[in-house]
């Protein structure tokens, strides 16, 4: 069959952000402290010793409660979208964004998570952002979750791990979908909802001084859980509330390869790569799947169900799955094996990929094979919700900022869908991470870079704020009015 270049017809191009990263605004309109508010800063000086897990001792919490400033919490800053909404959408809608992924921050909704009725200039703020998003014909992607919980949740209760958090999340969810599915038909639950092994306090609200000693991977696994509870409740109730509504799941894709052809790093890789998948089992399917139960039982995890869980789970499975993909690494049984971080993890070292000023490691064919296993794993359609690379960008003596490499990157990541798209995986979406400069999920930096969109800010919150087109903004202006098509003329 002749494959056309371009890319299926409708296809969803678009961007992604996150409140927590890009709103600020963190102190106003009725707006409660979510975890992220509490969010330090990590220096350039440790690029390379990433480490992805925020400073969540009851001390260190209490003390960034108490703080009034933003000074070293720059996720209270975020890059000022909370105003800017308008002029941000305006360059997005120039760039010819079909769809743009957003979160809608449960701590402006609901201040503390226990209100009984809803905070309405939170609820007017969306209602805004949506209009306009409306009026420039770009249809939103929004996720419920995205490390953002309001931090009372998680000082009252410990976070998820408390079942009573999966009603509170049901409420929050519920307000959204009556207000605002009017607008939004696709909703995805939970952020990278496996991250929670690599952050519980982030993804959410863990704090591990809190867990009895020896405990904290069973509770860690109990709020799971109930995330995935919840997670099935508010699939339900979207798909009674809004006509033709998409709920998806959204996993890190963390693509493993074995670093030798030994039997034993190929069985490390296995595993590796099965318990990446477990949480999408548990989303699409509707179970834990058998080997994972396995798993848990040898190493003594015991995880409390009600009776009525595995039913909700195998009744209410998502309509489609998304995922990230930022890198690949590498396995290896050996221990002494070279190291590098990648997203939120420190992976071994493949020998053949090139990385990121973070370490990272690129690699566009990965996503081709990621996109290959997903879909013959699941069968339903799939979106890719994040992909980009952060770099150090700089401001050339033109006063431009040329960003060759961020153009290489996306080229050769889209080449590599299309070509999935045409061994039949069913792709309908995709939304680069991110359109827009904003704040780092993991170090919290500015200076870390995704976007098309330069923003004027450094990592201590100083600058004008105002937006810049990079060179990337055109390229990617060109990609999507060519549905892809210009990836091939190039
Ligand atoms: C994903 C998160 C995003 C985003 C991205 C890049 O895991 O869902 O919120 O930030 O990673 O990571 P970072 O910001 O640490 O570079």
């Amino acid at each position: 069959m002749q494959q056309t270049k371009q890319f299926p017809k409708g296809f969803l191009w678009g961007g992604a952000i996150a409140a927590n990263q890009v709103e600020g605004a963190w102190n106003i309109d009725g707006k409660g402290l979510s975890v992220a508010d509490i969010d330090t800063y990590k220096p350039k000086a440790s690029n390379k010793d990433y480490n992805a897990h925020v400073a969540t001792n009851l001390e260190g919490i209490k003390k960034a409660m108490e703080d009034p400033t933003d000074t070293w919490y720059p996720k209270r800053r975020g890059i000022d979208f909370y105003h800017r909404y308008k002029e941000d959408l305006a360059m997005f809608a120039e760039m010819g964004f079909k769809t743009l992924r957003i979160s809608i921050a449960w701590s402006r909704v609901f201040p503390t998570g226990e209100e009984l009725e809803a905070n309405s200039e939170g609820i007017k703020f969306y209602h805004n952002l949506f209009k306009e998003m409306k009026r420039l014909g770009i249809e939103p992607i929004v996720t419920l979750s995205h490390y953002e919980m309001p931090l009372a949740l998680s000082v009252k209760y410990n976070g998820w791990v408390d079942r009573q958090v999966i009603d509170y999340f049901v409420r929050f969810a519920n307000v959204c979908f009556d207000e605002f599915g009017q607008y939004v038909k696709y909703w995805l639950t939970f952020n990278e909802i496996d991250s929670i092994h690599r952050h519980p306090f982030k993804t959410a609200g863990v704090i591990e001084e809190k867990s009895v000693a020896g405990e904290e991977i069973q509770d860690v696994y109990q709020a799971l859980h109930h995330q995935f509870v919840a997670s099935a409740l508010v699939t339900k109730d979207a798909h009674e509330k809004i006509p033709e509504v998409m709920v998806g799941c959204m996993l890190t894709k963390l693509m493993t390869y074995p670093l030798t052809c030994a039997p034993q790093d190929v069985e490390l890789t296995m595993k590796k790569n099965l318990e990446n998948n477990f949480y999408a089992d548990v989303q699409v399917k509707g179970e834990y799947p058998r080997l994972i139960e396995c798993h848990l039982k040898n190493k003594g995890i015991h995880i409390a169900m009600e009776p009525d869980d595995r039913h909700i789970l195998k009744e209410n499975t998502v309509d489609f799955l998304t995922f990230s993909y930022y890198m690949s690494m590498a396995e290896s049984g050996d221990s002494e094996a070279e190291r590098t971080p990648g997203n939120t993890v420190l992976g071994v070292k493949n020998p053949y990929l090139p990385e990121t000023d973070w370490g990272w490691q690129i690699d566009p064919q990965g996503l081709k094979i990621s996109l290959i296993d997903l879909y013959d794993r699941y069968q339903v359609p799939m979106m890719i919700v994040e992909n980009g690379m952060g770099a150090m960008d700089t401001i050339s003596s033109d006063g431009k900022i040329h960003d060759d490499y961020r153009i290489d990157y996306f080229r050769a990541h889209f080449k590599q869908m299309k070509e999935a798209i045409d061994e039949g995986v069913d792709l309908i979406g995709y939304t680069s991470w991110a359109p827009i400069d904003l704040v780092s999920a993991g170090t919290s930096q500015m200076s870390k870079r995704y976007g098309f969109i330069y923003v004027d800010a450094d990592d201590e919150g100083n600058g004008s704020y105002d937006r810049m087109k990079k060179d990337s903004f055109d390229w990617y202006q060109n990609i999507i009015r060519t549905n892809g098509a210009a990836l091939f003329d190039e």
